[in-house]
């Protein structure tokens, strides 16, 4: 375990910054600083700490830097590549005490925070004004707004508003060399030279250390409409989603797609909590989604799209929420994963992309592949299909996990082969490292290395992570 002498100078530069109860020795540290929310990946520390404003984490950062060690910020834990991972021997540093809706501007529609803030407070705190962030994840109740910034987080309604990246307008970093960039902006539109805040979503910690951050709201839906929806095959899937997008006058914010196993996997773990919306059996389930504005309308616009698409045969059967308790149970099929995949672990997740024509084959060809390589294989797809992201669940035994190098090169291979991203929403972090150049090419990878140098020349912001 990574230790350092109580009077070590690094630990006494870093009680005199930022105070000596927010300086914990690494082996004393409360866990959730330390592993990840699957239990993957386990740091070991020199010390965590806890700055309380940005003044605090810059001088985090120069004292690390002065004294050679490296600084991982860790967040909600909730990242599945182990991104958040602090590097042997470096400093855990964690924004839980900069959790603060800052300020909420409902003219202008920005809401200002601080990086460690809960992603389910800012919502929260935006839908008590009338206003509405449309990030959303099932991690909302403990991944933070931060994180969320520095993975460039997707989730369920990205179809509709987009992924992080289209909700940031003002960014507060801290650079490698203590330095404070600060441009706290609700601007949309802002061409005035290089979108440096861009380059910092997606970054993993590993060009800056985002400290605030002004997010773009919409305002509040005020009627929502969900329905789970049966069907045959995958070109009923692509029909019915171009149709709803249609039908719904761009109100479509969730389209997120099971196929069939993945269905009959989580409903069946669930039954001691719920029923089974419907049979299982079919061959993909859809739960979709929309949000809109007008009570007198928008379940009759809804009912008559659904109606549609069923009388040009996409649908097989169908199952509309008729109360808010009702929605809840059709999200929980696809969403409360702790008991749907119990059954399946130890597992390995992939959330992969590509264009929505290459993804049937894809599905097919992966399955032919893990079937030959791992016979007796489990898989569940499933995913945010809107956006051509797809989610894998894989478990090959009890002892899988140490064949996850072999899984992960059969799946990344086939994601290059159709022309696809092996992190469509997830990102790099510690797990896919190596694996980069399978569907990015050699100069991309040249000059994502000479930004990371530009940037952090002694390479002591999250070590280890997308980056060889
Ligand atoms: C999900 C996570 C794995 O969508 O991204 O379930
Ligand atoms: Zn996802």
């Amino acid at each position: 375990m990574a230790t350092a002498p109580a009077g070590s100078p690094i630990r006494r530069a870093l009680a005199e910054a930022i105070g000596v109860r927010h300086v914990i020795p690494g082996g004393e540290a409360d866990p959730k600083f330390r592993a990840d929310v699957l239990g993957k990946y386990v740091a070991d520390p020199l010390f965590v700490v806890r700055p309380g404003d940005t003044a605090e984490v810059a001088a985090c950062v120069r004292i690390a830097a002065e004294h050679g060690a490296s600084v991982t910020v860790v967040g909600g834990q909730t990242g599945t590549v182990g991104g958040a991972i602090a590097a042997p021997g470096g400093i855990a540093l964690s924004l839980d005490r900069m959790n603060r809706v800052i300020a909420m501007d409902t003219v202008s529609m920005a809401m200002t925070v601080e990086a460690g803030c809960i992603l389910q407070t800012a919502q929260e705190a935006a839908e008590a004004e009338g206003a509405f962030l449309p990030l959303d994840l099932g991690s909302r109740g403990s991944a933070t707004v931060g994180g969320a910034i520095a993975a460039n987080a997707g989730g369920n309604r990205v179809l509709r508003w987009g992924m992080m990246r289209d909700m940031v307008t003002g960014l507060e970093v801290v650079l490698a060399d203590g330095t404070i960039v600060s441009s706290l902006t609700p601007m949309i539109k802002d061409n005035a030279g290089y979108a440096w805040k861009q380059l910092m979503l997606g970054s993993e910690g590993t060009l800056g250390i985002i400290t605030r951050a002004v997010l773009r709201l919409r305002p509040k839906p005020t009627t929502d409409q969900t329905a789970l929806l049966a069907l045959a095959d995958f070109a009923s899937v692509t029909a019915l989603l171009r149709s709803l997008e249609v039908r719904l006058g761009g109100r479509l914010s969730s389209f997120e797609l099971m196929w069939g196993d993945f269905y009959a996997a989580m409903t069946a773990a669930q039954l001691a909590a719920r029923p089974r919306p419907m049979a299982e059996g079919h061959a993909f389930y859809a739960l979709v989604e929309m949000l809109g504005g007008d009570p007198d309308h928008d379940a009759g616009q809804f009912e008559a799209a659904l109606g549609a698409a069923i009388e040009d045969g996409l649908v097989a059967d169908a199952v509309i929420a008729s109360s808010g308790r009702e929605r809840d149970a059709l999200w929980a099929v696809r969403e409360d994963m702790v008991p749907g995949l119990a059954a399946y672990k130890p597992f390995m997740v992939y959330d992969v992309s590509m264009a929505l024509s290459a993804m049937p084959g894809f599905v097919e060809q992966v399955r032919i592949r893990l079937e030959a390589a791992f016979p007796g294989v489990r898989m569940l797809f499933y995913g945010h299909a809107g956006d051509g992201n797809l989610h894998i669940i894989v478990n090959v035994g009890d002892k899988g996990m140490a064949h996850e190098r072999e899984v992960d090169r059969i799946v990344y291979e086939m994601t290059g082969e159709v022309g696809g991203s092996i992190a469509a929403e997830h990102g790099i972090g510690r797990s896919r490292i190596g694996f980069l150049g399978l569907t990015r090419s050699p100069a991309e990878i040249d000059l994502m290395r000479r930004i990371k140098r530009a940037l952090d020349p002694e390479g002591i912001l999250n070590p280890g992570k997308i980056l060889e």
